[in-house]
């Protein structure tokens, strides 16, 4: 069998796409020309209001990243208790919770998506829970309508952590319509960016206002300060940036999609690796792609295996967040989160890699398995 050469460069779980140097220093011109760099000029209101279109949704607004969301997002619906949510997540999302003051109840995932898993939503219910906070991981849906039936069934909130999510779609309908509160992330590793930011969406027109005080250290007016805020503004030089990306984000996902069909038509033929399947009716993102491999240890050595080539693979999501140091959370009451985490591989997708790439990494995963 022909040897596998070395990738000569590193091949990043992701890499950012990033506009022409012109397109992009066509925006620079306008924010030299006002000399308006932060505090929603017009940039961050044009970047705002096509955000809104192309995710399909009724309100938007934009943060300086997505975690100051998300945190912001918990805020304004002023809760107070037990939020339902999962493990199997970046820090983000627990330390969210966490840090608004909130008592995170992890509930398990589902083995096919590594979302909430529904059926074991009720039985964590209290009489402090107030809300739930799911996660759409790799940008695949949680199932909204089961979640939006407990939701009302109990009266909780619904927060989604979309970050993932960019440009997703459940029956032609905007992911960010689902729930009280949607948040996606805009950083440099995701399939949209704006250097970093964050978006939040939602259909209740009531948050607007706490929202906006709240990025914003909480002023309301030039003679009084409402709300207890912080500082989450995104500045011009990422909204010009999202304005650039928004432009090519369609072409970024349409090769993400023939990647990601080409791992899918080599990897699935080897009965060791588990994908996830993607749901009908779903329009997708293609945002990662991750493998299940039979324990841990086969794990550890596929990636240092990896490594050996060059490409650089990560465990998205190691450890599970309920196994951190910084808390003292039980694991043990989340098995599926935990021995996914340990299975995982999140293989490189992205614009700057090509089919050649795709059909060699999997070539090296696959030889080292059948050694
Ligand atoms: N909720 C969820 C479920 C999330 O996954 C995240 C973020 C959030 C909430 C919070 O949203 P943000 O506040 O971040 O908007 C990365 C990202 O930093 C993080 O945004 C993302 N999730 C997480 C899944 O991945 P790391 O620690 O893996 O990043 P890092 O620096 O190792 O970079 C990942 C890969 O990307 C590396 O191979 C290097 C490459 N890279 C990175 C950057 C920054 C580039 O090629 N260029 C770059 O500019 O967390």
């Amino acid at each position: 069998m022909k040897k596998i050469e070395r990738f000569k460069n590193p091949i990043l779980v992701s890499q950012p796409s990033l506009p022409e140097f012109e397109k992009y220093t066509k925006y620079l011109e306008v924010i030299w020309e006002k000399k308006w760099l932060t505090n929603m000029g017009v940039l961050h209101e044009e970047f705002r209001d096509k955000l809104r279109k192309y995710l399909k949704v009724e309100n938007a607004e934009l943060f300086v990243n997505g975690h100051s969301a998300l945190e912001i997002a918990l805020r304004i619906l002023e809760l107070q208790g037990e939020v339902i949510t999962t493990p199997f997540t970046f820090a983000s999302t627990t330390h969210a919770i966490v840090n608004c003051g909130l008592i995170p109840i992890f509930c398990d995932i589902e083995p096919n998506t590594y979302n909430i898993d529904v059926t074991k939503i009720e039985n964590l219910i209290t009489k402090d829970t107030v809300a739930i906070l799911a996660v759409h991981v790799f940008g695949n849906p949680c199932d909204v309508i089961a979640i939006e039936k407990i939701a009302k069934k109990y009266n909780l909130k619904v927060i989604y952590d979309a970050a993932h999510a960019f440009g997703v779609e459940i029956g032609g309908k905007g992911i960010g319509t689902f729930g009280d509160i949607s948040m996606f992330s805009l950083h440099a590793t995701k399939v949209f960016n704006a250097i970093e930011g964050g978006v939040l969406t939602f259909n209740d027109a009531r948050y607007i206002k706490p929202l906006h005080a709240i990025r914003n250290f909480g002023i309301t007016s030039y003679v009084d300060i409402e709300y207890i805020g912080i500082n989450a503004k995104m500045n011009e030089f990422q909204a010009a940036m999202g304005l650039c990306n928004l432009e090519i984000v369609d072409s970024e996902i349409k090769i993400r999609k023939t990647l990601y069909k080409t791992y899918l038509e080599i990897l699935e033929k080897n009965g060791e690796i588990e994908l996830i399947r993607k749901q009908n009716n779903v329009k997708n993102n293609f945002s990662y792609f991750p493998i299940l491999v039979r324990n841990y240890e086969v794990r550890e050595n596929i990636i240092r295996e990896l490594l050996i080539y060059n490409v650089h693979a990560r465990r998205y999501f190691y450890p599970i967040t309920n196994d951190f140091s910084c808390y003292n959370f039980d694991s043990s009451l989340t098995p599926v989160a935990k021995n996914t985490s340990e299975r995982i591989i999140t293989l490189p997708i992205h614009g700057g890699i090509v089919i050649e790439d795709i059909k060699k990494i999997s070539r090296i995963i696959t030889s080292f398995m059948n050694r």
